[in-house]
């Protein structure tokens, strides 16, 4: 860690960028998403596939959760406050197979990442729908987007809209174009080698 808490080549910003306003969106348009027509698929290797309205999510347990957030571009947010759904209470509900190992995650915008079954267990990690008390505009990812502190914010999925369990890996859109799968900012793991 560096004197300054923050992670090896990262300066920190007041707030987070968002999503074609101050963050140049370089593959993708915030797809707007009408909250009426959204539903999250869970599925793949599970033994209880999942269909849910935002009102079925809405109900589920919700938690907050404090981390920091980086891009990999090198700025960082401290303290932000998500609060969402836990991925372990949408693991549970879904129940995953011996076998399932992988999660992917994919977007409105057609965007996919994953991360391993292990990682998204972790206590802060949150599919959030508020940051710091407002709902999550869909310029930060909203309705509901991936927020996995420890890892560069291109594993921290917008506009999810399905939830796959899976046996092998499915490299997302950034890692197959050079970026690290491990993508652990403490490690200042950027690339792929
Ligand atoms: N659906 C979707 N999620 C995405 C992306 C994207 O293009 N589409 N970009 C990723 C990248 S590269 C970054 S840096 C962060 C940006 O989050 P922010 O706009 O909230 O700063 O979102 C990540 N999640
Ligand atoms: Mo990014």
């Amino acid at each position: 860690m560096e004197e300054s808490g923050l992670p090896p080549d990262q300066h920190e910003i007041p707030k987070i960028l968002r999503w074609n306003i101050d963050h140049p969106g370089i593959v993708s348009k915030n797809p707007n998403i009408d909250l009426k027509r959204w539903t999250l698929t869970v599925d793949g290797e599970v033994e209880n596939p999942l269909k849910l309205s935002w009102t079925d999510f809405l109900r589920l347990p919700s938690a907050e959760s404090k981390s920091d957030f980086h891009c990999v571009e090198g700025w960082s947010v401290r303290n932000c406050i998500w609060y969402g759904v836990k991925f372990s209470t949408i693991a549970s509900r879904a129940t995953p197979k011996e076998h399932a190992r992988y999660v992917s995650f994919r977007c409105a915008d057609g965007y996919t990442t994953s991360l391993n079954l292990e990682e998204l267990l972790k206590d802060k990690v949150l599919l959030a729908y508020k940051l710091n008390g407002e709902p999550l505009d869909g310029s930060l990812g909203g309705p509901v987007r991936l927020v996995v502190p420890d890892k560069y914010a291109y594993k921290s999925a917008m506009w999810i809209e399905r939830i796959s369990f899976t046996k092998e890996k499915e490299l997302g859109f950034w890692e197959k174009r050079g970026y690290s799968d491990y993508a652990d900012v403490w490690s200042n793991s950027r690339f792929s080698r």
